[in-house]
């Protein structure tokens, strides 16, 4: 077989090309190839647990019934992998939820009792919960609590989390939360999407648009004896990129699949609302051509704080191990090849590989495909409950005072060989509150990495305003629930303490699950 580019690699006995990774080469040949290979690598990819969808898989979605979004997940294991069931099929729904809505989940864990894989911290005792992350809700049971809420095999949880009725709209995700075993589950696939409805009161645009949920999630080929080829077919460079010397480990999965079509017509826009899953590894997003209109970051439509500027673009967005961003993407003139892929992120000295690869590739709907995609071009349907039906909130606020003050609590992040730790302490599940905030406040921290690598920060129940890297003003801040905090660097916040239902304990970590397993943690009191 001949590819256009020059190259070819033989995935379970089919020829297939390797594109270079950069745009505007070999692209009508790459085509051509790339659909012989999806025969090919389908067929194998079946084998190895990823979906034979050529499209993006689409995941079920559940909705409210009088306000009450019910639903029953298990935790089971499946091929050796940890996974969530859902109505008997391993999959992560999608939960689409309103303002004032009622979250009544049902948690039954069938992990076996003795686990036959490797954690954080070992043995896998596997435990398992829940936690709805980037939501302002209460941190108590039997709503967002990971420290008492806990399953052992055979146990059930049951979950009503009450979602405030002035809570923003947006992308939120559901992931497991047990301390020692968070990465082991999330990096086998054990997350989901949650959609906050009613961005469209923010930016009404949105509401006419077709709209895509895509989880990005990793998948580890460490011990995957095709390691190569599926490298070769996310087109991962062979040249390290950043200064880790070892071969990447991980290759990212879109809502299941490797490297699935988008359909996206030329000039149709779309609005895709991208959760960064994995457990440990970055996103730098990017498509070939065009742009991110952004909407939203970390279930915070930018509107919220800032009325006047409710979208903003970009050619690239960063996405830390939990980010989300929500942004509108328009379709590619017709005959252009564009795919969706992560850049290299320079992960440090100490880091993981976090190399840059293809996500997914937009396809073009034609009449003679037989895309299921196709019927499914409609805007989508009216949410049950339309929040857009209420007028939208908005919270400006003026920091400038907070910023000028010294931060009023610090994070450092430090590392050794003996573990991960936040101001020299290692997480314990009976550990004191590290500080106590009174809600109804702002604050002004600073997180701090002492470290020869990225950490991302991610505190429970609440989110901030990042403002500053290294001590200068950034150019666009962001209210997040996750922000990348430097090598040897800092980051300076302002956190948002004032909505009342956050009281109790919660958790402040880094959201590189391995680093949090092994003690990157620490309980934060809300009183
Ligand atoms: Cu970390």
């Amino acid at each position: 077989m001949h590819c256009r580019d020059g190259t070819s690699a033989h995935v379970n006995g089919r020829s297939v090309c390797n594109g270079t990774g950069r745009k505007g080469t070999a692209m009508t040949g790459r085509r051509r190839c790339t659909r012989i290979l999806y025969l090919g690598v389908q067929m194998f990819l079946a084998a190895y647990g990823v979906s034979q969808t050529v499209s993006m898989p689409e995941p079920p979605q559940v909705r409210a019934q009088n306000h009450v979004v019910s639903l029953t997940l298990a935790a089971v294991n499946e091929h050796g992998r940890d996974a969530f069931s859902f109505e008997g099929v391993t999959v992560a729904p999608v939960i689409r939820a309103s303002p004032g809505d009622t979250l009544k989940i049902t948690y039954v864990n069938d992990l076996p009792v003795k686990s036959t894989e490797t954690c954080a911290v070992n043995p896998c005792m596997n435990m398992t919960n829940l936690h709805f992350h980037g939501f302002t809700v209460s941190p108590n049971a039997p709503q967002d609590d990971v420290l008492t809420m806990l399953a052992k095999p055979g146990q059930a949880l049951h979950y009503s989390v009450e979602i405030p009725r002035d809570h923003p709209p947006g992308l939120f995700w559901y992931h497991t939360h047990p301390h020692g075993e968070s990465h082991r589950q999330v990096a086998d696939g054990m997350s989901g999407a949650i959609v906050i409805e009613g961005l469209e009161r923010y930016v009404p645009e949105v509401r006419h648009l077709r709209e895509r949920v895509i989880v990005v999630r990793g998948r580890s080929i460490e011990h995957d004896p095709r390691a190569d080829e599926l490298k070769k077919y996310v087109e991962i460079p062979s040249k390290t990129c950043g200064g880790e010397a070892e071969a990447p480990e991980e290759i990212f999965t879109v809502n299941g699949a490797l490297r699935p079509q988008i359909a996206i017509s030329p000039s149709e826009r779309q609005f895709w609302r991208v959760v960064n899953a994995s457990a440990d590894r970055y996103l730098d997003l990017q498509l070939d051509e065009g742009e991110f209109e952004i909407v939203a970051l970390d279930g915070m439509p930018l509107a919220y704080h800032d009325r006047q500027h409710p979208t903003r673009i970009t050619h690239h967005v960063l996405l830390a191990p939990a980010g989300r961003v929500e942004a509108i993407v328009t379709g590619p003139a017709l005959g252009t090849q564009v795919a969706l892929r992560t850049l290299c992120v320079n992960t440090g000295p100490a880091g993981d590989p976090n190399p840059g690869m293809v996500l997914a590739d937009l396809i073009q709907p034609s009449p003679e495909r037989t895309s299921p995609d196709q019927h499914h071009t409609d805007p989508r349907p009216e949410p049950e409950h339309a929040a857009g039906a209420r007028p939208p909130l908005y919270k400006p606020i003026n920091l400038e005072p907070l910023k000028k003050r010294a931060p009023r609590f610090t994070v450092i992040f430090t590392e050794d060989k003996n573990g991960f730790y936040i101001n020299g302490k290692k997480f314990a599940m009976d550990a004191e509150p590290m500080t106590s905030v009174r809600v109804g406040t702002y604050q002004h921290w600073r997180i701090v990495n002492r470290s020869p690598e990225l950490h991302p920060f991610h505190i429970h129940q609440v989110h901030f305003l990042a403002y500053a890297e290294n001590g200068t003003p950034l150019a666009d801040p962001a209210w997040l629930d996750t922000v990348n905090v430097p090598v040897g660097g800092t980051v300076d916040v302002i956190l948002d303490f004032t909505d009342p239902v956050i009281k109790g304990m919660a958790v402040f970590h880094c959201h590189l699950l391995n680093h949090e397993d092994k003690g990157m943690m620490a309980k934060i009191l809300f009183k």
